[in-house]
């Protein structure tokens, strides 16, 4: 409900604290008038009863019903083109959670442009009619809710000393303007309130102010100090003026080469929006100089066609407000430009032109930090796979080439065969070996295998233990070594630079997994009843140890005569056996079965100790493909401009 001030500066004894004025809009029609004079309230509305002034009040009729889309093609288009940008940025701030080089500026320059998007450009593009908004700005002091209050000619927002840091914004607009600024059309995030008591105190709201002084068709709102103390004020400020028309930049004498109003002003200059300056008590004597110096350096920042305007230093008066003739200029200069539709709309399309073309110029460098992100986050799940699969393919060769023929499996193995008997046997005559091992088995399948089993078993997990151990070292160096490595770390294990807690585990069952399908395999070899008998007689896991021990010496070679060392050389009995009961092919085969399942069980194993590093990158998603629709939703807004 907006609040309503009259024209007329109110009796001292009713002042600006008059409570609300009840007043019901009429629906606005798609091109608001033109002309500044005031209109009526709706004959609808009784007329506010002055003793009646705290009469119940009455909802506004809220957001016009009939939101025009401009017609013309050329702005259809425009409109399509940047709600798909929209979409694409949206989406690209999704894509920006590593914090590398330039991300922080990345994100924040997302923050601004949707800001930008849903303040401002698309409901400005979409009601081109709607009135023009004034954002009086500047730095904390230099006179803007003066400012504010002296052009309406009432107390409508706080000025002075008391400088309560958390204030809301607050618009004033004329009562005919009403409807386009209850609903959510501009700055949606900020919810209304109304009322004519200044000082509301919710940052996060905007306080709408209905007065008759104000021309229709121009809006001027009081927005928080650039340079507040408080962060949510300044970036609440920053959102307003990208949500402006018109800047009213309001500074002093004593202070308008400060920094930080400077800064905004570039940026109006970047993005050519539509600026006019105000410079404050300026005291007579040295008005001259201070407005050409303020000019030189408007021209020299490339704002030397902004309309800069002074107010010499005069008293206020006991409402705080400044002589009508001091702000007689301005507000002559808005009344015309309100009432000039042509003026209007020359201010409100360099101002929105200028918006989408800063778009348009950011977006490459926005577009290179997303895609920055996509291959840090490449480069990090290669840093882990690479360390991964060095360790799959190390286990994969020590369990191939002999190394797991030693020590203790070694001992039970020959234990298992035999020595020197066999040895000497399989050095002169190679060919009686088969008859030597038929001599040998036949008759004692009961033969102790486990503790060979046991020696294989935990030779093996030894030997998974100490590559899961390096492979995660490995895989956390890396990341440590980056920013965004790091950044991923914070969330980590703190252990996570070694094998997971439960590995041992995991690998002593990987272990017997997989001895457990050796044996299915051999079982499952004897298909024959004649191999059948064999099996039995030999014992399925004398056999099954024979194929474990040819698996382990699968690439050392099986050597013959006398290249026969102690560690290889007994893996030719177990070859020899085995090929006894099942024939060469055979072998072959049941060996490379056995190895795959082998390399897919330690796949597997180590698969699952390198999602400890893959998870706490997929919790950091970023679309490879948000920097391709990036580009192209901005090359389409560029061919609509
Ligand atoms: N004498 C004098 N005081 C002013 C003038 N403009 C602002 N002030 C005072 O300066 C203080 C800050 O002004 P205010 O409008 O709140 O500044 P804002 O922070 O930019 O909104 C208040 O005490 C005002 O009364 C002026 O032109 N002349
Ligand atoms: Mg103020």
């Amino acid at each position: 409900m907006a609040g309503s001030v009259d024209s007329t500066p109110p009796p001292p004894d009713q002042g600006a604290d008059r409570p609300d004025v009840p007043v019901e809009q009429p629906p606005q029609s798609d091109t608001p008038e033109t002309d500044a004079e005031v209109t009526e309230n709706d004959e609808e509305t009784p007329s506010p009863d002055p003793v009646q002034d705290e009469a119940a009040t009455i909802e506004p009729a809220g957001v016009p019903a009939d939101l025009t889309v401009p017609a013309d093609a050329a702005s259809v288009a425009l409109v399509t083109a940047l709600m798909r940008f929209r979409e694409a940025l949206a989406s690209s701030s999704l894509s920006l959670p590593l914090d590398i080089v330039g991300a922080e500026q990345a994100r924040r320059q997302v923050r601004v442009m949707l800001d930008q998007l849903d303040d401002y450009v698309l409901p400005r593009l979409v009601q081109i009619d709607a009135p023009v908004l004034t954002v009086v700005g500047g730095s904390t002091g230099a006179g803007k809710s003066t400012l504010v209050n002296s052009l309406v000619g009432a107390v409508v927002t706080e000025p002075g000393v008391l400088r309560p840091t958390t204030r809301s914004p607050v618009l004033v607009h004329n009562p005919a303007d009403t409807e386009w600024f209850t609903g959510d059309r501009i700055l949606p995030s900020l919810p209304r309130t109304t009322g004519t008591t200044p000082g509301g105190i919710d940052p996060g709201s905007m306080r709408l102010v209905a007065a008759d002084t104000v021309p229709q068709g121009l809006a001027i709102l009081d927005a928080p100090d650039v340079d507040s103390v408080v962060e949510a004020n300044r970036d609440l400020a920053a959102q307003m003026l990208s949500a402006a028309d018109l800047w009213l930049f309001v500074t002093t004498s004593a202070r308008y080469a400060d920094a930080v109003p400077w800064d905004f002003l570039k940026d109006a200059a970047d993005r050519s929006t539509a600026v006019a300056v105000v410079l404050d008590r300026v005291a007579p004597e040295a008005l001259d100089d201070i407005t050409g110096h303020l000019a030189h350096m408007l021209l020299d920042r490339g704002l030397g066609d902004s309309p800069l305007f002074s107010i010499p230093d005069s008293e206020t008066d006991e409402q705080g407000m400044l002589p009508k003739e001091v702000v007689a200029t301005i507000y002559g200069w808005l009344t015309m430009l309100a009432a000039d539709a042509s003026a209007r709309s020359a201010v409100v399309r360099r101002t929105l032109e200028g918006a989408v073309k800063q778009m348009v110029r950011k977006t490459p460098a926005l577009t290179s930090a997303v895609k920055s992100q996509a291959t840090t986050s490449v480069d990090l799940r290669a840093a882990v796979e690479t360390s991964y699969a060095r360790a799959v393919r190390d286990i994969q060769r020590a369990t191939q080439d002999g190394t797991m023929l030693k020590g203790e499996v070694l001992a039970r193995w020959t234990e298992f065969v035999g020595t020197g008997e066999l040895l000497k046997s399989l050095q002169s005559r190679v060919g009686r070996a088969r008859d030597w091992i038929r001599d040998t088995f036949l008759g004692k399948p009961q033969l102790d295998e486990q503790d060979l089993n046991v020696a294989v078993e935990s030779g093996l997990e030894a030997l998974l233990r100490e590559h899961a151990e390096e492979a995660a070292e490995r895989a956390e160096e890396s990341w440590l070594s980056t920013t965004a490595g790091r950044q991923l770390l914070t969330n980590a294990d703190r252990d996570i630079g070694r094998s997971s807690k439960v590995f041992s585990t995991a690998a002593a069952r990987t272990v017997r997994e997989w001895q457990g399908h050796v044996l299915e395999l051999v079982r499952g070899e004897g298909a024959d009843k004649r191999s059948t008998a064999r099996i039995l007689a030999y014992g399925v896991n004398g056999l099954g140890i024979a194929l474990m021990v040819v698996v382990f010496a699968s690439t050392a070679g099986i050597p013959t005569g006398a290249e026969v060392g102690v560690g290889a050389g007994t893996a030719v009995m177990g070859q020899k056996l085995l090929e006894a009961v099942f024939g060469d092919q055979a072998v072959r085969n049941l060996a490379q079965k056995a190895r795959q399942d082998l390399n897919d069980r330690v796949r597997a194993l180590m698969d699952t100790e390198m999602a400890r590093y893959l998870s706490l990158l997929d919790a950091h998603p970023v679309d490879p493909d948000a920097p391709r629709r990036l580009t192209e939703a901005v090359r389409a807004v560029e061919d609509c401009t």
